[in-house]
């Protein structure tokens, strides 16, 4: 097991030495690119010596044993992961820093060529994803929160990867969601087959956002790859709305996924005081905040908004009451845990667990099991690898996986 101060404890080392050598050879200062390679080689040839992960517990799940393992830690608040080849992922944390992680060699490595976060109360560098067109560049997608005169606003920017460091950004899209609160940011991202990136703002802490189609706020977008507008988004054309509006009246929608498989589209929100969603998210329509809500008031026990259902607005496929407070939504395709295949996973923050949801033959969804309790960590974003494994981070700054317990698979006979 590896942490960020160790690896910036072997760097600092690593540079010192260097510089020595350098100066007293008094040739190549220390920024050359071939010593910054050497000190970089030596940190990940020390760091990988030592890469054992610890294992944190067992359980067992549909008659399949797993095991939590400790990849790494020391990341702040990681907000979000994505891989970008078989076994490293881009880790974003929440205060603006991103990382290169090697899940097999548990080795970090920072990145350079982030932009400026506005890193205030739920706001600052949030999700990432990685968009792979055959044949063509690699583009790692990122929602965060800018500065703009005091206030916030949640931006969709691409970059491409160059070894640690991040170039050619083209900020897609600026949204109209700007208020001085901390709260509220959505933001997560999901590609489609068809060219297409949806991303989601939450209501920045206003609830008429949710219903206003001239803010960006409260909503789910929809954009092409190089953030134009498609021209079959729902209200494109129509005086008094935003183009760039896919889905209306959300809360705060922290997961997303599109499910390549049955063409759908699918979403997890944070309600107020109860009432937490999964909704399954179609074009153009409204899922009701802060009109229709499970929830209730923070401060007394009164309802928020003015029913549980209403016509012309979209029922929940599954409602939370009381609140987990759901951080990430996964749609679990893997091989490593097969009696997984096709439920949901939701990283729960407040009830702190990994939410399991089975979905129906007839589409129906239910609540089946909440894991990694006994952590008592507040869980935020859940993605897989190739084999299937399931890789969770914690707001304690952990990234953690579920694999097969292959040994007590044996030894339970
Ligand atoms: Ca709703």
């Amino acid at each position: 097991m590896l942490c960020l101060k160790r690896i910036t404890r072997l760097w600092l080392e690593a540079s010192n030495a260097l510089k020595k050598v350098s100066n007293a050879l008094s040739t190549t200062p220390l920024r050359s690119p071939r010593l910054s390679a050497i000190c970089l080689l030596w940190v990940v040839a020390i760091a990988a010596g030592s890469a054992e992960p610890a294992i944190l517990g067992r359980g067992v799940s549909e008659g399949m044993h797993y095991r939590i393992e400790r990849v790494a830690e020391g990341f702040g608040v990681p907000w979000g992961m994505a891989f970008v080849d078989d076994t490293s992922m881009v880790v974003t944390g929440r205060t603006g820093k991103a990382w290169l992680l090697d899940t097999e060699r548990a080795s970090v490595m920072p990145l350079e060529g982030m932009p400026e976060v506005w890193a205030e109360g739920q706001g600052g560098l949030l999700d990432v994803q990685v968009q792979r067109d055959a044949g063509k560049t690699s583009w790692l997608y990122f929602t965060y929160a800018a500065g703009r005169g005091g206030q916030g606003v949640t931006v969709l920017a691409r970059a491409v990867l160059n070894g640690a460091l991040l170039t050619h950004w083209q900020t897609l899209l600026v949204t109209e969601s700007a208020t001085d609160t901390g709260r509220h940011f959505g933001s997560r991202i999901a590609f489609d087959n068809e060219g297409h990136v949806f991303f989601t703002v939450g209501d920045r802490g206003h609830r008429p956002n949710g219903q206003d189609l001239m803010t960006h706020a409260g909503k789910v977008l929809r954009l092409n790859l190089d953030g134009s507008v498609p021209q079959d988004n729902p209200f494109v054309g129509r005086v008094g709305a935003l183009d760039e509006i896919w889905s209306y009246g959300h809360r705060n929608p922290q997961g997303i996924v599109f499910d390549l498989q049955g063409e759908k589209l699918w979403l997890s929100e944070h309600g107020p005081r109860g009432g937490d969603e999964i909704n399954l998210v179609a074009k153009g329509k409204n899922y009701g905040w802060p009109r229709v809500s499970r929830g209730r008031e923070y401060l007394a026990p009164f309802a928020v908004g003015e029913a549980t259902s209403l016509p012309g607005m979209e029922d929940p496929k599954l409602v939370y009451v009381p609140s987990i407070a759901p951080g990430s939504l996964m749609l679990y395709r893997g091989a490593a845990f097969p009696r997984w295949q096709g439920d949901f996973f939701l990283g729960a923050l407040k009830l702190t667990h990994l939410n399991r949801v089975r979905q129906s033959v007839d589409g129906e969804l239910r609540e089946v099991e909440r894991l990694l309790g006994s952590l008592n960590e507040r869980i935020r974003q859940v993605i897989e690898d190739r084999h299937g494994w399931i890789y969770i981070s914690t707001d304690s700054g952990q990234i953690l996986r579920l694999v097969p317990d292959v040994e007590s698979d044996q030894s339970s006979g």
